[in-house]
């Protein structure tokens, strides 16, 4: 299959490397200084060995493009432009892979893919929850830092081999990716953000990988985020008990213990971070509901801080 990765980060590069090797034939669209060194010398993937994997790689999506998935790795804040420049880019409407961080993204997306021309374009997205870290280390390198799954929605009827669903499911799992396919699938929304209101900000603020939430002083800053998200989910009517979240967090904070959350990594280089769609949703959708999340607003208001102060600084490539 022809699957092109728009947005082709860490987690895309990963993502692209794995169906690569898979036998697929893989275009992943990224910035110019990472889409030259995968051009010009694969993508090295590290893990516990070092893997070089060939793919096809450019910045500039071509005016036709041809294929027969998509998956859509930018970060929230890029969403709208990067799936209006792929609807257009696509000679068709094809399967689309969203795996971002949060909430409140998903009517933007419809709107954008329907300003590029597509059709029903709820019928070709795919909303995915991904706990498989991946973490940036330099144009053409990323490496897989640790294990995770990626959870699907699962159709009212089964899903055909044929169908969105269907499709990624089969694809995700035979390039070895352990894929779920789950009945209530916004609650596994809510799930992960409970855990990325707590991991996200507070490894990006104190510049420590996950694994450093298992341990004092940031376990507590996490677990107070964590409160609050659970009062927010519990007033938006998803009921997780705090046994079940804590237990959550610590699961993922472990299996993803080296890598360095998304948060840190944007922060690391200057980029925008997807704050707004989970602290800043957060806040928002409890406000609504006479909540006030004085931790999560504090922390997020930092992170917006550092975010102006890091754009200020000179950028590595
Ligand atoms: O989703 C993640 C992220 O970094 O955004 C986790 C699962 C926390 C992995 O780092």
């Amino acid at each position: 299959m022809k699957i092109v990765v728009m947005g082709a980060g860490a987690v895309g590069s990963l993502f692209g490397a794995r169906l690569a090797e898979a036998g697929h034939a893989v275009l992943l669209v990224a910035r110019p200084e990472h889409a030259a060194a995968v051009a010009a010398h694969g993508l090295t993937v590290r893990n516990r060995t070092e893997t070089v994997v060939r793919l096809s790689a450019t910045s500039e999506l071509p005016p036709h493009l041809v294929a027969d998935a998509a998956l859509l790795t930018v970060k929230t804040f890029d969403l709208p432009s990067a799936s209006h420049r792929l609807a257009r880019s696509l000679d068709r409407p094809v399967p689309t892979l969203l795996p971002q961080n949060g909430l409140g993204f998903e009517e933007a997306v419809r709107a954008s893919l329907t300003g590029g021309g597509w059709v029903d374009p709820a019928a070709w997205m795919v909303p995915a929850v991904n706990t498989v870290p991946a973490t940036w280390i330099a144009p053409g390198v990323v490496r897989a830092a640790g294990t995770g799954e990626v959870l699907l929605p699962q159709a009212a009827d089964p899903p055909t081999p044929g169908s969105p669903v269907g499709l990624f499911e089969r694809v995700l799992r035979e390039a070895g990716f352990p894929v779920r396919t789950v009945a209530e699938f916004d609650r596994e929304v809510w799930r992960k953000l409970l855990v990325n209101a707590a991991i996200n900000p507070v490894t990006a603020i104190r510049g420590v990988p996950n694994g450093r939430l298992l341990r004092e002083p940031e376990r507590s800053e996490a677990l107070a985020l964590l409160r609050e998200a659970l009062r927010t989910a519990r007033a938006c009517g998803h009921d997780f008990s705090e046994t079940e979240a804590i237990a959550d967090l610590d699961r993922i904070a472990q299996a993803t213990a080296e890598n360095r959350s998304s948060m840190l990594q944007d922060l690391d280089r200057g980029r925008p971070t997807e704050i707004e769609s989970i602290s800043g949703e957060l806040v928002r959708r409890a406000a609504a509901h006479g909540l006030d999340l004085t931790a999560t607003r504090a922390i997020a208001e930092e992170i917006r801080r550092r975010v102006v102060r890091s754009a200020r600084r000179p950028q590595p490539s």
